[in-house]
């Protein structure tokens, strides 16, 4: 392998040196295609020399090789007859085939050619499709059509005869449009073909080998599509065909019980290509006995003729459709069975031409169509819905007949199961193609949704006057709370106010007991802690001057109430101990005493005086001659008089005694003032001390 990388990368250096495009030196190429003889003629127009037998099929791959006149080595790989023909028995055959034919030209081929031959391919265009159709896309990028037999174009272009057939196109496409067209009759004008061959091969090589690659088609496992990631996701839709398929079938079986009325006989129409099976299923289907029974019921069974197409070359021919249609006008079918074999590959050429058959028995045939695979005996261990699911236009087939399908296996006809349930599919069409019964079974539905909703309805209203009774109760509660919530704060206001007051008073009391009491208040000096003594010392010293001050002062009020008073002699007190503690409460007690006597003294003579007064006004008035020409006379006067002169003159009395407490609360203030401020020199001077 190593030897030819070296042989490849020597030739290319080469001829860039020359200025030439650089191009493998040694070519590898593998012949692909349905007829043994147009790639054997094909291989050895290549190597320009009889290589391959023209006269048999070997049945196996066949190697051959050359060098061309420029000094180039050619080796060509042909493969047998239908040798990628697949099978659902064995799907890794194809694996098994293109790894013969890889190891034949190591490390691998340069280009695949696929050979079709020009000539009528109606019927037959699943030989290219179908083996195709298992190759992975790295062999498309490295592929290219051959056109062989150029005596049937007729003159006309290859490119007329291409755009004729659907298949051809989309084989073209899929080859990135890379065809040539080979003349082996003409070997002068075949050599000219051949060098423009190899032109478009040392293309391709060189356009993979710009895009990364190395040129040819090196690992094995790239060649087919039967990846196992591939192989995972035809299970998962085969499982999920298979669930969707039993759901419809339990469905339609219950609507079936419910049927009053089924058609007496079953009749059945059998339709497809040519050698799909037909006869042979409608022979099991009869299972020999003269008047077939489908269920506890007879059935009439239509065989019709094949339609030309997967195994016979040209059209159908029109009298042929006919007959094909006249069977189905004949038993007015309850069902038709589309045969197919399923032991081999479907393309879309084979779907195509299933439809276009099946549409001439009318638009309504689908819905009455069940696939019929015939061949079961040929699936392995494979299940059917794995063979529909490898083949995406089978897969499109069997949608549009509304996923019903059936395995027959004829060469096992005695057996009965198969039968059955093939007839109970039949009859499960018949449901669904019955229009009275789905409609019955429609209008049953429609009242049941409409019970339900009235029971929705109701069960909906007593919900709601559930909750509503649930609303009410929690926003009960949620007043009750608040109010709860709205006394506690009234509460807890009250007390925090309670809380000053008593707060104020307790200050109050602290003030009022240490001017009382400073004896008992130790004084606080942190800074001349050593020093106690000398502390209390200095306190002591300033307390007996603010004594002395506050004697002055008390003798001071009681000098001038002395003076201020006319009737009585005021005596001040001395403290008790000998030392004044200043307090207010004491100059109250000391004043109020001075007020007290002063105010017994005077209170005789002007009521006396007042009293006389009143009572001679009194005995006057009686003499009194009053405008309105009234006299009076009379003893209730002069005591009248008595008592009003007298209770003026008390009155006179208390309002002198409420102006001399006013004063005396001014002046107590002034002296708490005082108070204050000696003390917070008293701390100021300790401190500082
Ligand atoms: N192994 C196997 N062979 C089958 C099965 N069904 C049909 N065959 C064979 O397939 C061949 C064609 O079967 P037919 O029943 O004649 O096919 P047909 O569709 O009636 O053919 P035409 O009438 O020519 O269109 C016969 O050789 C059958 O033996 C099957 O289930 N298993
Ligand atoms: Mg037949």
């Amino acid at each position: 392998m190593e030897e030819e990388q070296l042989e490849v990368s020597m030739s290319c250096r080469a001829d860039v040196k020359d200025g030439v495009a650089p191009r493998p030196q040694k070519l590898r190429l593998v012949l692909l295609g349905d007829r043994w003889l147009d790639k054997s003629v094909a291989g050895n127009s290549i190597l320009r020399r009889h290589v391959f037998d023209l006269s048999r099929d070997v049945k196996m791959c066949l190697k051959g090789q050359s060098v061309l006149e420029d000094g180039r080595k050619v080796v060509v790989v042909s493969t047998p007859e239908r040798w990628v023909h697949y099978s659902i028995r064995d799907p890794g055959l194809l694996q098994v085939n293109m790894n013969t034919c890889m190891a034949m030209c190591p490390p691998g081929p340069h280009a695949f050619l696929v050979v079709v031959p020009v000539s009528s391919l109606r019927g037959r265009e699943w030989t290219v499709e179908g083996p195709l159709a298992l190759l992975g896309d790295t062999v498309w990028r490295s592929t290219l059509v051959v056109f062989v037999r150029r005596g049937k174009l007729r003159g006309s272009s290859v490119e007329s005869f291409i755009s004729k057939h659907d298949f051809l196109k989309a084989l073209v496409e899929k080859c990135g449009n890379r065809y040539q067209l080979l003349d082996a009759s003409r070997s002068k004008g075949c050599k000219a073909q051949v060098d423009e061959l190899l032109g478009k091969i040392d293309a391709m090589v060189e356009m993979q080998k710009k895009a990364g690659g190395a040129g040819y088609v090196a690992k094995e496992e790239e060649v087919s599509t039967e990846t196992e990631e591939k192989k995972n996701d035809v299970e998962e839709r085969a499982s999920s065909r298979r669930n969707r398929a039993q759901r419809r079938r339990r469905t339609l079986r219950s609507l079936l019980e419910s049927r009053s009325s089924s058609p007496a006989q079953l009749q059945v129409l059998l339709v497809g290509a040519k050698h799909a099976g037909k006869t042979s299923s409608a022979n099991t289907l009869l299972g020999g006995a003269v008047f077939p029974q489908a269920g506890d019921r007879p059935a009439q069974v239509v065989d019709s003729p094949g339609w030309h197409g997967r195994y016979c070359s040209g059209d159908t021919p029109q009298a042929l459709q006919q007959q094909i249609t006249h069977s189905a006008s004949v038993c007015d079918p309850h069902a038709v069975l589309l045969v197919l074999r399923c032991d081999e590959t479907f393309t879309e050429t084979d779907r195509r031409t299933a439809e276009e058959h099946m549409g001439r028995l009318g638009f309504g045939v689908w819905s009455r169509t069940v696939v019929l695979f015939t061949r079961g005996d040929g699936l392995g261990g494979a299940t059917i819905e794995e063979h529909i699911g490898r083949w995406r236009s089978l897969e499109r087939l069997v949608e549009r007949c509304g996923n019903r399908y059936h395995v027959f296996d004829n060469t096992n006809r005695a057996g009965s199961f198969q039968v059955r349930e093939l007839y109970e599919k039949i009859e499960e069409t018949l449901v669904e193609n019955d229009a009275s019964l789905l409609l019955e079974t429609l209008e049953n539905l429609l009242q049941q949704k409409q019970q339900n909703s009235k029971k929705a309805l109701r069960k909906m209203k007593k919900v709601k006057m559930e909750k509503k009774k649930e609303l009410k109760e929690k926003e009960e509660q949620i007043e009750k709370l608040q109010k709860m919530i709205e006394a506690e704060q009234i509460r807890l206001k009250r007390s925090s106010a309670d809380g000053d007051i008593i707060r104020s008073l307790r200050e109050r009391r602290t003030l009022a007991d240490q001017h009382e009491d400073e004896g008992g208040v130790a004084p606080t000096c942190e800074k001349n802690h050593e020093e106690p003594v000398n502390v209390w010392e200095q306190v002591r010293r300033r307390r007996s001057q603010r004594t002395q001050t506050t004697l002055s002062f008390n003798h001071r009020t009681a000098e001038d109430l002395r003076r201020r008073s006319t009737f009585l002699t005021a005596s001040v007190q001395p403290h008790r101990g000998g030392v004044s503690d200043g307090s207010p409460a004491g100059a109250e007690q000391e004043v109020g005493g001075a007020t007290e006597e002063k105010t017994d003294a005077a209170s005789s003579w002007p009521t006396a005086g007042a009293a006389a007064l009143g009572a001679a006004v009194g005995t006057l008035v009686p003499f009194l001659r009053l405008p309105a020409g009234i006299g009076v006379r009379s003893a209730v006067f002069p005591a009248a008089g008595a008592a009003l002169g007298s209770m003026l003159i008390q009155r006179g009395r208390l309002g002198r005694k409420e102006l001399g407490r006013k004063e005396l609360g001014r002046k107590e203030l002034g002296r708490k003032e005082l108070g204050r401020k000696e003390l917070g020199e008293d701390a100021q001077e300790t401190a500082e001390g």
